[in-house]
């Protein structure tokens, strides 16, 4: 079904609900000036490079340039950015719930900058680097970055962002993680995304499979509309706010 708003039905949805998920993706952070991929009816496009032949191991190897320009550009407008009112509205939710985990596909960090602490990262963190020739990982939140492409500092090797790039598999650990808690909530939240990329666009399908209520929150409908309980057509900044009185913003 397809809501404009938040009704007092859902309302009490989400205050009979134990264990929730959400699942955000680049939607969320769209409200703190952070460009989306896709949404708007437009493909994902960088100097006419679609975002999945940027975001590649192949491409980091045949121009490391041109692949650590877009990261830079990327750090440096994420690097700008504060967590909006959906963050926030999150994260106030872990307080209230018994069990809340924020899954998101988002690589920005501002889920935990906003007070998220149950984050699991499926695609991993901007903010995070790795050398693939010596396997040395590390914080990284140089902005701008003194050389493109950074430099290992222990082998000198080309550095790459700490991110799952296509074709790569998301990190064991952090899927199961994910699975598990999609499975077994009650309540299952999908927050800004266009719900293409798998292996993310899988879970709310296996919510629903769970028999978790799904509530989709975007300002367009995506092939999660089709099985969501409820879509609700909206910005995350105004929607999230309305759901619960206490997540700032109110009413
Ligand atoms: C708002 C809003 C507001 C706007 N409020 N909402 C099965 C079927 C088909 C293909 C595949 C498949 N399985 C695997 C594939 C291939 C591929 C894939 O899914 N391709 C699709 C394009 C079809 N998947 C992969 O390659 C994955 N790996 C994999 O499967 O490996 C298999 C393997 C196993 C074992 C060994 C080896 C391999 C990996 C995918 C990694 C994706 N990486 C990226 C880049 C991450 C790093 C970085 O950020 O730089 O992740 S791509 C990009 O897309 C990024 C995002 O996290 C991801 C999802 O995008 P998201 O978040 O949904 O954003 P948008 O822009 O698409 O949508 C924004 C939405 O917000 C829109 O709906 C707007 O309407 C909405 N919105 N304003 C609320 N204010
Ligand atoms: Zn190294």
């Amino acid at each position: 079904m397809i809501y404009e708003r938040v009704t007092e039905e859902l309302k009490e949805r989400f205050r009979e609900a134990w264990a929730v998920a959400v699942l955000t993706g680049a939607g969320v952070s769209a409200e703190s000036g952070v460009p989306t991929f896709r949404g708007g009816g437009g493909a994902a496009v960088w100097r006419g490079m679609p975002v999945e032949k940027i975001a590649t191991p192949e491409m980091w190897r045949a121009d490391p340039v041109t692949f650590w320009q877009w990261y830079a550009y990327r750090r440096e407008v994420i690097g700008r950015a504060e967590p909006n009112a959906a963050h926030r509205a999150i994260a106030a939710w872990e307080r209230r719930f018994e069990r809340l985990t924020v899954i998101t596909q988002n690589v920005d960090g501002l889920h935990q900058r906003a007070g998220s602490r149950n984050v699991l990262e499926l695609h991993g963190s901007l903010w995070r680097v790795r050398c693939p020739q010596c396997g040395v990982k590390m914080e990284d939140r140089r902005v701008p970055l003194p050389e493109i492409p950074p430099r290992c500092p222990s082998c000198g090797g080309i550095l790459r962002p700490d991110v799952v790039l296509f074709g790569e598999a998301v990190p064991e650990a952090v899927f199961s993680q994910a699975v598990a808690a999609t499975a077994t909530c009650d309540l299952f939240l999908v927050v800004g995304t266009s719900a293409i990329v798998y292996p993310a666009a899988a879970l709310p399908v296996l919510a629903k499979q769970n028999r978790a209520f799904v509530i989709e929150v975007n300002p367009e409908t995506t092939p999660v509309t089709e099985i969501a309980d409820v879509t609700i057509l909206g910005r995350a900044g105004e929607v999230l706010p309305r759901l619960s009185p206490e997540g700032n913003g109110g009413g």
